[in-house]
């Protein structure tokens, strides 16, 4: 378990005029002070989508305890985990409102503690372009990741037909990468200051690269260089190298990565 020390910046969950006339009972109160004496729990697997919030839960500070999830015993196929996440998935966050699960579901939350660090705030003109792109990331993206990860979850077994699932899935997923570099100008995607939604690609650029052992021939990042950028870029964070290090993901984890070596736990 790792114990991470706490920073609660001042205004990291800003004042709401509907619960600020409720003088004795306002919520965004009760649940900064619960954020800050219950701590957050991650339950994670190095490598695992469990990365993209330890990176989020490190950039923004937020202070978490973390328990792994032993995947080498398939700890995520346990009556004990599937209590935490029914789905046997990984991540899940336990939080003073129960626990979390679903990547970007987690993200949102974690945008609703602390609104503005590191996505837009609502009702602003950039929150559209963010939604869109978040919900792309884990609509479409990250399903065909898993899709050629895991091809015996969608299909029965068979060599040939698991080989075509996973190459018209990662032809797919071309295209998909396509239409993120062309929107990784600056604005929502690729910003000088980070969006979650970049805290969500990079871990995604990165198992492209290294999964299915054997079946990445099709990923060059060098042919997508504002992507490339952007891993670089969310790699050189202070967070991120922190995060690479307790994982065991290597000097340029996104960029130019490398198999875990973790120091607990297994990636697969
Ligand atoms: N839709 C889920 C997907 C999470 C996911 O695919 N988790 C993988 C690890 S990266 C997992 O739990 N794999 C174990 C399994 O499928 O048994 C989310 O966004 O949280």
């Amino acid at each position: 378990m790792v114990f991470r020390v706490v920073r609660f910046e001042r205004g990291c969950i800003g004042p709401h005029r509907k619960f600020a006339q409720t003088p004795f009972t306002n919520p965004l109160k009760q649940v900064k002070s619960e954020i800050m004496t219950q701590p957050l729990r991650l339950h994670y697997a190095p490598d695992n989508a469990s990365l993209i919030i330890r990176l989020a839960l490190e950039e923004l500070g937020m202070h978490h305890q973390t328990v792994l999830v032993d995947r080498a015993a398939r700890a995520q196929d346990s009556e004990a985990y599937r209590k935490i996440n029914p789905n046997g998935l990984i991540p899940a966050l336990e939080t003073p409102h129960g626990v979390i699960f679903e990547t970007a579901a987690i993200l949102l939350w974690l945008d609703e503690a602390r609104p503005g660090a590191l996505a837009p705030r609502p009702g602003t003109a950039a929150r559209g372009d963010f939604l869109k792109w978040l919900i792309f990331l884990a609509n479409t993206v990250h399903p065909a990741l898993r899709m050629t990860f895991y091809t015996e979850k969608y299909i029965d077994p068979n060599p040939d037909q698991e080989a075509t699932l996973r190459s018209r899935t990662q032809q797919g997923l071309v295209t998909n990468l396509n239409i993120l570099e062309a929107h990784a100008d600056g604005t929502a995607l690729g910003a000088a200051t980070p969006s979650m939604i970049d805290f969500y690609l990079a871990p995604m650029l990165r198992w492209m690269a290294l999964y299915p052992a054997g079946g990445t021939d099709w990923f060059d990042l060098t042919r997508w260089p504002a992507l490339a950028a952007l891993t670089r870029a969310i790699e050189a964070r202070k967070s991120a190298r922190h995060v690479a290090e307790l994982e065991g993901l290597g000097p340029t984890p996104f960029s130019a990565p490398r198999l875990a070596m973790p120091p607990e736990g297994s990636a697969t």
